[in-house]
């Protein structure tokens, strides 16, 4: 038997339902082995008092993006993925992002050129459509989604990207007949620009009155119709980043009707409350993002939605803008809450925030930490077995995780292109110390080694989450619709 390359010793292992103490062996870039008293391997690993975990797969990031205001977020590839492989995570899904008049081919081109040569840690993309018209669902997207893209996302609100209902049911068809999941950020967009608007004539502009601008109902509303579209098509949806009591209200029904939702949410809307923005000035704009953070209520309720399997994933939405005029401030400091980019930076704090509160804090055990931050989004989104796993043949992303190390959080910690923290100030324990990527270590002592460039395109297929239920809502049922043939 060859030797391993590498041996992780003495460590417990973390996987989605169990906990071993184990070694691991890799061999190349996979592992090839879990088990007591393995042969030594030409690199030893010591993981005694440590927990092996799965490296993080991230599934909702922007990264070198042209956002909805028009400005590019603050992260390079490079960037980006350095941070997130800082912070535990092995593999990110980023967007490659259509605006109305551009040709999805050349978008998904440029943005696979751009990961190509700056990504450290393995990636796949999301197809945003923002002009979903008949050349592009026709001709552009099949052979995309053939080729791996299997995903698509869609907005609901934002001037530049929004779609309205009818596209968003040309889209749901497409994403059907080529089989891909579609994900959605959902909230009313009329609610959101006409509380926008009534707030800024009477002189409320500053950052804390963003929250204001999105009332709770304009999520769980556009829940209810973005649900009811999905249904008529029998089309798998994921609703992304969950923020209320009442949306995830509206997700437990549909899902109890059987209809197929998945959903997720972030650390900043586990562990902030509105009362972030509430800051001198415009500092608040630091935790402007879209929905916005809400209130603890909403916090436990999110937990228990994770729990009993309403939500599935906890992602980032990392989306970075530095606090000065290339970013949060382009508009000037006198800006009002409107003119500010939405945004938190998150590839390098998800894991550690999310670890703190589950593990450290003792909400939840390590088991279901690694489910909702690796092996389910892993598997909603066609990675697992490959990723999101610690297991014999699957890509060897392991985060060795030091679960006494204390760390305070300060700006001077960030890794990404942001230049500050949105959790500066908090001490979390537990952190991932050493990170392998693919066998490769690429994080050992508080320095990153790995290449840029040496991360890679991870295509996949939408799997078992994106298959439809075979539900035919009458009017597409010939003998209840005078025989029309509308598939
Ligand atoms: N909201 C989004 O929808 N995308 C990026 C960041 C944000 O706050
Ligand atoms: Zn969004
Ligand atoms: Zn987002």
């Amino acid at each position: 038997m060859k030797p391993f390359d590498t041996v992780v010793r003495g460590g417990t292992v973390v996987t989605a339902t169990d906990m071993m103490r184990a070694d691991v062996g890799i061999r190349g870039e996979t592992i090839a082995t879990i088990g007591q008293g393995l042969d030594r391997g030409k690199r030893e690993i010591n993981a005694a008092g440590h927990l092996v975990m799965p490296g993080g797969v991230d599934t909702h990031s922007h990264i070198e993006q042209l956002a909805a205001s028009g400005m590019m977020n603050a992260d390079t590839f490079e960037s980006a993925t350095r941070s997130a492989a800082f912070g535990g995570t092995t593999t990110v899904i980023s967007f490659a992002a259509q605006h109305v008049g551009m040709n999805l081919t050349k978008v998904v081109h440029d943005y696979h050129r751009l990961a190509d040569r700056g990504a450290v840690v393995d990636y796949a993309f999301h197809m945003i459509l923002a002009d979903p018209n008949k050349e592009v669902l026709s001709r552009q997207l099949p052979p995309l989604v053939r080729d791996g893209h299997s995903s698509i996302k869609v907005f609901m609100t934002y001037d530049r990207l929004r779609i309205d209902d009818e596209q968003l049911l040309d889209v749901l068809a497409a994403a059907r007949d080529n089989s891909a999941l579609v994900l959605v950020h959902a909230e009313n967009h009329g609610m959101i620009n006409w509380m926008a608007k009534r707030l800024l004539s009477r002189g409320y502009t500053e950052p804390k009155y963003h929250g204001i601008a999105h009332p709770r109902v304009c999520e769980s509303e556009a829940f209810t119709r973005l649900i009811a579209c999905a249904a008529l098509i029998d089309q798998p949806i994921m609703i992304y980043h969950v923020s209320t009591v009442e949306g995830i209200g509206v997700i437990r029904r549909a899902r109890g009707e059987g209809i197929k939702v998945f959903a997720e949410t972030c650390p900043q809307y586990l562990f902030l409350t509105k009362e972030a923005l509430d800051k001198p000035g415009l500092n608040g704009a630091k935790w402007i993002c879209s929905p916005p953070v809400r209130d603890a209520a909403d916090q436990e309720a999110l937990w228990q939605a994770l729990a009993l399997g309403d939500l599935q994933v906890i992602s980032s939405d990392h989306a970075p803008y530095a606090f000065d005029k290339t970013g949060k401030l382009v508009n000037g400091k006198k800006s009002n809450f409107k003119q500010i980019p939405n945004g938190l930076p998150g590839l390098q704090w998800r894991l550690p925030l999310v670890f703190n509160e589950m593990v450290s804090n003792g909400r939840f055990d390590a088991s279901r930490f690694v489910a909702w931050t690796a092996t389910e989004p892993a598997k909603v989104y066609g990675l697992h077995p490959k990723k999101g796993s610690i297991a014999v043949g699957a890509d060897a992303d392991i985060a060795i995780w030091d679960p006494k190390k204390k760390v305070a959080i300060t700006d001077r910690m960030v890794k990404d292109r942001s230049g500050y923290s949105p959790w500066s100030g908090r001490t979390i324990q537990g952190w991932p110390v050493t990170v392998l990527r693919r066998g490769q270590v690429i994080v050992e002592n508080n320095d990153i080694v790995a290449k840029a460039g040496s991360g890679r395109f991870l295509p996949r297929s939408a799997g078992a989450a994106g298959k439809p239920l075979g539900l035919t809502a009458p009017e597409f049922n010939p003998r209840s619709n005078f025989h029309a043939d509308l598939r």
